[in-house]
């Protein structure tokens, strides 16, 4: 005979009173094998394509035993100080009214540890603001002008973001905007219409420790407040250290609905080598896409792509469409590689 709400309740508060509910801790609903002793992992730093001075500076740290989240921010810095690279830092495209307006987040694998900041101004190194609100603050995220303020408590230094090559380019795309508005088109080719960009990268040390960072201007022309995928922890990047690390680039407002680097070390947890754990995030993406982002094939309209290492050093990136390279550094080198792939391009 079934129980009714009632008597189930009953019964539930008497075994509950008895202290027969079974009950388990948290900890051990989630227990992850140790690493069995003696375990050495094969030491390995994965990033986006524009990480490959990057990966060789962070690997090199983690091969001498510095923490792998400095080694990795390390590498990222070459990026976000770098004027000539329009995606990340010092030099990034600005948002629709000419502001550039970064954001970052990095993941502390052995402290289980994570910071963030989003929309932050005139700072070139969020992703060394991000890992200070990890070791100095109670929180993890900080935004716009409270990251910028906290930055300069922490000794940051402000600067002008916006380099002279990419207020021109602001300048041309807000030409083109409109034949009909008060701006006159340049001659002048517009080369960057419409672009994406950020460095992601992931490290894991000889004894199987992670981190990760991910730091980006965004996408150019944004909204401005827009925050994108990269801030996100478990969107941008994600590790966990009895597992492994993954972080993205791309279109950010795809990767945030799935989760997917948080979704790509779980796949990693349940057992998926680096390369098919990227690959099913990917079907997830495209499986949480919205019609009016979908070709006439039903396939994504943008792309996206992932960076993956585990715990015991492989390694892999992952794209929506084939022709996708990313970074690699391990006791074979600094090398670019083919990203595997899900539609051919
Ligand atoms: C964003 N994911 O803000 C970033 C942009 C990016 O390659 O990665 N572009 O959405």
């Amino acid at each position: 005979m079934p129980l009714s709400r009632r008597d189930f309740l009953e019964r539930s508060a008497a075994v509950a009173a008895a202290g027969f509910v079974p009950r388990l801790p948290s900890s051990e609903l989630f227990a992850d094998p140790a690493p069995a002793p003696g375990f050495r992992a094969r030491p390995c730093v994965v990033s986006s394509s524009n990480g490959i001075r990057g990966v060789k500076v962070a690997y090199d740290k983690i091969v001498a035993g510095e923490d792998p989240l400095d080694a990795v921010i390390a590498g990222v810095n070459i990026q976000e100080l770098d004027p000539n690279d329009q995606s990340v830092g010092l030099g990034g495209l600005p948002n629709e009214e000419g502001v550039v307006q970064l954001d970052a987040s990095c993941m502390h694998g052995p402290t289980r540890r994570a910071g963030s900041v989003a929309c932050i101004e005139n700072i070139a190194t969020p992703s060394l603001v991000a890992k200070a609100v990890m070791d100095y603050t109670d929180h993890v995220m900080l935004v716009g002008d409270g990251a910028r303020r906290f930055a300069r408590a922490m000794g940051f230094k402000e600067q002008e973001l916006l380099t002279e090559k990419t207020r021109q380019d602001w300048m041309r795309w807000k030409s083109r905007l409109n034949a009909n508005d008060a701006w006159l088109d340049h001659d002048d080719d517009l080369k960057i219409k419409f672009t994406t960009g950020t460095i992601n990268m992931n490290a894991v040390t000889v004894t199987g420790d992670l981190a990760s960072v991910t730091t980006t201007s965004g996408m150019a022309w944004k909204v401005p407040g827009r925050i994108g995928d990269s801030p996100i922890i478990g969107a941008g990047q994600y590790c966990d250290n009895t597992v492994g690390a993954a972080g993205s680039t791309g279109r950010g407002e795809a990767n945030i609905k799935t989760c997917a680097s948080f979704l790509a070390v779980e796949f990693m947890r349940q057992g998926l080598a680096p390369e098919a754990a990227l690959i099913k995030t990917l079907e997830r993406v495209v499986a949480m896409t919205e019609a009016r982002l979908l070709g006439p094939n039903g396939r994504p309209k943008f792309d996206l792509e992932f960076y993956a290492v585990t715990k015991d050093g492989r390694y892999a990136g992952a794209t929506l469409y084939s022709g996708g390279r990313f970074a690699v550094c391990d006791a074979a080198g600094a090398r670019i590689e083919e990203a595997v792939y899900l539609y051919r391009r």
